[in-house]
């Protein structure tokens, strides 16, 4: 480490449209759980970072909320701005898809990848599902088409297939730099962003069809007493019906919400955690500017 000339350091942007498994490649990669995952698309909401410091070598994975298409609202439109920003300034591109499952948003966002200058991996996502292996070799040979500059591997985030060889070319391409942070932090998140975000990923993961994707989560209250952590959370949902359907027959449900996300909660900051878990209806959050902002959608990478 003292050796400063050979340190690397750089941005690496993890894009792709919404479901790939984005989230679960920056999991795998850092060996731990950090970003949320399901399997609902537009899980993501926010960009995070997640710095993995190994020797000379700092990689900072940006994972993104995936581009989608459908449903202007402002929530749709933060989400879509949040993920082209990170493309910007960053040294490498990880531009994520589903086997050959080809859709109108990959397309899309393929069109912004094409103007990246810097390089360009293309991850070809959840190769342990890859039935019919024939089909692969005609998909390679397209995509290498459309990004000629890219390197395509396949790998499975969720398997840790291929994850290595895919760190080792990142490695290489990260500019040679002091590290930004500090060795010991992976994140830029801060404790209450990450409870919050468990929260909603034990809603997201527990709702089925009737999913309200208008929920949101605010950590009202973060507190060490003790060994004990007390965290206060407020799910904010659109409708009264969403509020009943999140609380569930006698409250069944709420209670599993909590109980599965104190479970991680405890895992990820190394102490006892007393969950609160409150439900309000605020009505038209997702698609009021203003409320938006005040709620904590406004930053940018
Ligand atoms: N079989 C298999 N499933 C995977 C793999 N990677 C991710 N998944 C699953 O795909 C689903 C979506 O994964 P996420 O990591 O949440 O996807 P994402 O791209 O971050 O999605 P958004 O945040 O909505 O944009 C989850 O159910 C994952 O478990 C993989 O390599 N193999
Ligand atoms: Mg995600």
């Amino acid at each position: 480490m003292t050796d400063t000339t050979s340190n690397r350091c750089g941005y690496v942007a993890i894009v792709g449209r919404p479901n790939v498994g984005k989230s679960t490649l920056l999991n795998h990669i850092l060996g731990q759980k950090l970003a949320i995952t399901s399997r609902k698309p537009q899980t993501t909401r926010h960009n995070m970072l997640g710095i993995k410091t190994e020797g000379a070598v700092q990689a900072i994975y940006v994972d993104t909320p995936g581009m989608h298409k459908a449903n202007e609202k402002a929530l749709n439109r933060y989400m879509n701005k949040t993920a082209s920003a990170a493309l910007k300034d960053v040294d490498v591109v990880i531009f994520v898809v589903d086997r050959t499952r080809w859709t109108d948003e990959d397309q899309m966002v393929l069109e912004r990848v094409q103007y990246v200058q810097g390089p360009v991996i293309v991850a070809l996502n959840k190769t342990d599902r890859i039935e019919d292996k024939a089909e692969l070799m005609p998909h390679l040979t397209w995509l290498q088409e459309q990004l000629p500059n890219a390197q395509i591997m396949p790998i499975s985030a969720q398997h840790g297939h291929n994850l290595e060889a895919l760190e080792r070319v990142i490695a290489e391409h990260l500019p040679e730099n002091e590290h930004f942070f500090p060795e010991d932090q992976i994140t830029d998140r801060s404790s209450r962003f990450l409870a919050a975000e468990l929260v909603r990923e034990k809603i997201m993961r527990q709702l089925g069809a009737e999913l309200p994707y208008q929920i949101t989560v605010e950590i009202e209250e973060f507190k060490q007493q003790g060994k004990t952590l007390h965290i206060h959370a407020l799910i904010l949902v659109e409708r009264d019906g969403q509020k009943k359907i999140i609380i569930g027959d006698k409250g069944e449900r709420i209670k599993r919400i909590g109980t599965e996300a104190r479970r991680d909660m405890e895992l990820l900051f190394d102490s006892k955690v007393m969950l609160n878990l409150w439900v309000k209806v605020k009505g038209g959050w997702s698609d009021d500017e203003r409320a938006l902002r005040s709620l904590g959608y406004n930053d940018q990478v």
